[in-house]
């Protein structure tokens, strides 16, 4: 269903593009329908510059927030596959670099992605509740999103809270089955990459698993302590390239996958206390299907997490501390030799309480093309830590034309990571 207003120029953006914000988890998003933008993903991804306000460190022309956390997209279209009702593409877009990457997926815009099917009729509301499949384009993941709908249309209030979003919301459940990918994508529970031994787990999100100390801080600090310890970045980044092509990832210099977490005991009767780079940004809390990669990774016997975590004896939950609060996430691994195989540990079951709500619903108007800027492969360099020292306002906010950039790739399905698992 199309809601280009009468009379405008089809996905070109002109005229205006039909859109909703939405708050999805703890990130924020522009949700649109596949058929408002252009088919194009070159042609999409720079008129989602042009939306989001890119590129530009406080993105003062669009609706991004000048956060890799507030600068996400959400293209919505109903399904192919018989298994959903719904695709769902992730989009990230840069904040101040000219780039849109296709190369992660999102659990917290994932949140708002049911909600939105609803919103623009591509899924009807069932009595009391309604559950959404959804096919996560990036990955080919599945997933199930329950969320009250009482009287026919979705109900965003009620008393659900998650840490990170102040106050309450009608609770939308997120069921993962099992992926097929493998758990452990480097082969091993543990790897030594420069001298520090890291658990490499892949349950939705790849992650590296680090333990706080061996990294010579102890994982309590704030994220902007640990954004500022440049001495920590250059290890991290280190680590992360290495952790990329063991993963078979690739070269990642150029993606924000895989991402980062540091392991430390639980201080709030949690299974353990994380910090997540994402991979350069240290998230203020974390992503759902890295959380999801964190929990899978603590049940993994001789991971890095052993003698840090702190798992409950009984039940699938695992709650992840993080800088605002903890993350509750339902795990279960298969252990078992005879139902998979080669003996190695895959996810069972994966679930988790989110929280969505709709902002806005109209019409966004992008700012006038400028032709210098094109959507070029992401670059995690995109998510620069502020400067400790630099001022709230830059002097001289930089030039978007200035970095003349090569035309557009088009964005490719995730060419880096392997096949399989929910990612
Ligand atoms: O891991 C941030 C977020 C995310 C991703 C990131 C996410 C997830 O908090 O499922 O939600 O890791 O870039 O939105």
């Amino acid at each position: 269903m199309s809601r280009q207003p009468p009379g405008a120029p089809a996905r070109g953006g002109a005229g205006g593009v039909p859109c909703l914000v939405m708050r999805g988890g703890t990130s924020k998003g522009a949700y649109f329908l596949a058929a408002d933008l252009p088919a194009d993903p070159a042609e999409r991804d720079a008129l989602l510059l042009r939306i989001m306000g890119s590129p530009d460190e406080r993105q003062i022309d669009g609706l991004g927030g000048a956060h890799p956390l507030t600068s996400k997209v959400a293209v919505v279209s109903p399904s192919a596959d018989p298994r959903a009702d719904v695709d769902y593409l992730f989009l990230q877009v840069a904040v101040d670099r000219p780039e849109v990457s296709d190369r992660q997926n999102c659990g917290n815009i994932l949140a708002g992605v049911g909600p939105f099917a609803v919103e623009r009729g591509l899924v009807p509301a069932a009595p009391g509740r309604t559950s959404v499949r959804i096919r996560m384009v990036n990955t080919g993941g599945l997933a199930t999103a329950t969320f009250p709908t009482p009287d026919g249309r979705v109900e965003y209030g009620g008393d659900a809270e998650i840490s990170g979003v102040p106050g309450s919301a009608a609770p939308v459940v997120i069921e993962f089955p099992p992926g097929d990918g493998p758990l452990l994508p480097t082969g091993s529970v543990r790897d030594m990459i420069d001298g520090v031994e890291v658990t490499c787990v892949d349950n939705g999100m790849p992650t590296v698993l680090i333990a706080a100390t061996s990294l010579d801080v102890t994982g309590y600090e704030t994220p902007r302590d640990l954004e500022e310890d440049l001495a920590l970045a250059d290890r991290l980044r280190g680590i992360r390239l290495k952790a990329g092509r063991l993963m078979g990832l690739g070269d990642v210099t150029d993606t924000t996958v895989p991402k980062l977490t540091l392991l430390a005991p639980p201080r709030h009767g949690g299974a353990v206390t994380t910090r997540t780079f994402i991979p350069v940004r240290c998230h203020p809390s974390i992503g759902v299907l890295g959380a999801a990669s964190v929990a899978a990774g603590l049940r993994i016997e001789g991971g890095v997490g052993e003698g840090i975590a702190r798992l409950p004896e009984r039940g699938d939950r695992v709650r992840v501390e993080h800088p605002t609060g903890f993350l509750d996430i339902d795990t279960s691994l298969d252990t078992s030799l005879g139902t998979i195989g080669d003996g190695r540990p895959r996810a069972r079951r994966t679930a988790v309480v989110r929280t969505a709500r709709k902002i806005l619903d109209g019409t966004v108007f992008p700012r006038p093309a400028d032709p210098a800027l094109r959507s070029q492969p992401a670059s995690p360099s995109q998510q620069t830590p502020p400067s400790p020292a630099a001022p709230p306002f830059p002097s001289a906010p930089p030039s978007p034309s200035a970095p003349p950039s090569p035309p557009a790739a088009p964005s490719e399905p995730h060419p880096a990571q392997p096949p399989g698992g929910h990612r």
